[in-house]
């Protein structure tokens, strides 16, 4: 891969205040600038939930120019079939079971240390501004911290020089922004409390006052009462804080309007991870989105969060850096409809398949739980193609070094630029996948599930877990449903996956 370098000439060209610092003017500018990155995150989309892979009674028109503008990739995986998880692998490049990653409650403490390397890390000091607008989920400050006071640590001290998030999930408590570690709009004569455990007295929650809820649970999900929502955990005071729900995707289009806006007049590049808090539960599409999809407040998500694709496109175009920005989406898991709330995901699912014919969905050890959109996009230097590459979010790190002539390092970050870039169809050549501590398999076609105790469905969210009785293999290519397993007629295969397999996971 030929290093990119940042000329003299470009840099005294850019000095002068009339320049526009970020801008393409020359295609050899395109070519030896660092390039903006922008990494757009969504919360359980699924393989099948963009028009571009088969969605039906959504349109995605934003989604699929991205897919069809760059390369859609039929083998890119979150790597894990949850939230926090992913996440942590996304942004560290180690694999999230080597720390005991599980979904976090609202409340729990920083999961990456201030010490470890970070993808916004790396980019950092590479001489990138660095923020994060969106979904945290990965804990913030230390287990006895006080919502109330400065937040420490928190995304700034791990990477970024700015973030605005939401701590957890729309669903968990609290139902706050916080910027830079500090939550916005908080009043201080009503101080936030938080308590995943114990409702505050005299308060209501879910479970007690159902009457009040103009969103019904349908299980979890039944503790404090906000905005008509019940959420996870308990939360009092914080007022004149909390966020509104149907305003949550203009909000944080907003702050990414403005950051690529400001950021692209600057002399150096940005990384901008987008953590769009879409499809997940609760859905509250904005009422000029309701309706747009046939599917239900879900459908409606995914078309509010396609126009906020749209209005990001927009603002790079009319910034001018849209031959100098790399883009890649993707999704932290696979689907689910019914996630604790009645919202019709199941009732007006019609012939839409949010799995994209894969098996399984989020929580699941199945395809379905990690094999997600995964899309890049970068005007002018990548070619339109579909690419079979093995990827995983987990590869940005080693990835996007190389692209930006970083020499740091991630342990289980594999460099697949050039498959992210289109000058390959080769990507890493096995990958560890997560489920709910539960882990399998996948080398080239073939993906080994071992066999693990536990309920073969979860009920509540009607998704296969993939707790088999035996070991199974399957061939991804050729069965992409996962309907037979091969392991029988491929002792030896089974036997040489299985050695390497213990002796990458350490088990
Ligand atoms: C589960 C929640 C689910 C969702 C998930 C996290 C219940 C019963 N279910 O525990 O609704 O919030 O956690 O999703 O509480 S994730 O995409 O952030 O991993
Ligand atoms: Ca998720």
């Amino acid at each position: 891969m030929k290093k990119i370098i940042f000329p003299l000439l470009i840099v005294m060209a850019c000095l002068g205040t009339s320049c526009q610092k970020n801008q393409t003017n020359s295609s050899e500018e395109s070519i030896t600038q660092k390039p903006n990155i922008i990494f757009i995150y969504l919360d359980d989309l699924g393989y099948g939930d963009l028009g571009v892979n088969g969605a039906k009674g959504v349109e995605t028109p934003h989604f699929d120019a991205l897919a069809n503008g760059g390369i859609n990739f039929t083998n890119g995986y979150a790597s894990s079939a949850t939230c926090t998880p992913s996440r942590y692998a996304a942004f560290t490049g180690q694999y999230p079971w080597r720390k005991n990653a599980k979904i976090l409650p609202g409340s729990a403490p920083m999961l990456i240390d201030t010490t470890q390397v970070t993808l916004a890390g790396m980019l950092k000091e590479s001489g990138y501004n660095t923020a994060i607008i969106g979904k945290w989920h990965l804990g913030l400050g230390t287990h006895d911290k006080n919502w109330n006071e400065h937040i420490y640590p928190n995304p700034n001290d791990v990477g970024y020089h700015h973030s605005y998030i939401m701590a957890a999930t729309q669903d968990r408590v609290p139902t706050v922004y916080i910027e830079d570690g500090d939550v916005v709009g908080l009043d201080p004569n009503d101080p936030i409390e938080i308590d995943y455990d114990n409702n505050f007295p005299g308060q209501t929650s879910g479970k007690e006052n159902p009457e009040l809820t103009t969103m019904k649970w349908h299980h979890g999900h039944n503790s404090s009462i906000i905005n008509g929502i019940p959420r996870i955990g308990f939360m009092k005071g914080g007022k004149s804080a909390i966020w509104s729900d149907v305003d949550m995707a203009d909000h944080f289009l907003g702050k990414v309007k403005n950051y690529i806006t400001e950021k692209s007049k600057e002399d150096k590049p940005f990384f901008l991870t987008y953590t769009m808090q879409q499809p997940h539960v609760p859905r509250t599409p904005h009422p000029r989105f309701v309706g747009k999809s046939t599917l239900g407040p879900r459908g409606d998500v995914i078309a509010e969060a396609d126009w906020c694709i749209g209005e990001l496109m927009k603002t790079i175009r009319e910034a001018g850096i849209e031959e100098n920005t790399l883009i890649v989406l993707s999704s932290d898991n696979g689907p689910v409809l019914n996630d604790g709330y009645y919202d019709d995901a199941v009732e007006k699912l019609g012939d839409h398949d949010p799995n994209g014919g894969l098996r399984g969905g989020k929580y699941s050890l199945y395809d379905a739980g990690t094999h997600v959109p995964f899309i890049t996009y970068w005007k002018g230097k990548i070619q339109p193609s579909t690419s079979n590459a093995l990827v995983c979010q987990m590869d940005l790190f080693a990835s996007l070094a190389d692209l930006v002539g970083s020499k740091m390092k991630s342990q289980d970050s594999e460099n697949v630029l050039p498959a992210l870039l289109g000058t390959s169809k080769e990507g890493r050549s096995s990958l560890i996948l997560e489920a709910t501590t539960r882990t399998s398999y996948r080398k080239g076609d073939y993906v080994l599930m071992p066999a693990y105790e536990g309920p073969k469905v979860n009920t509540e969210v009607n998704i296969e877990l993939g707790n088999l009785n035996e070991l199974a293999l399957f061939n991804l290519k050729e069965d992409p449903a996962q309907t037979k397993n091969i392991a029988k007629e491929n002792p030896e295969l089974v036997q040489q996956l299985l050695k390497e397999f213990i002796s990458k996971r350490g088990k």
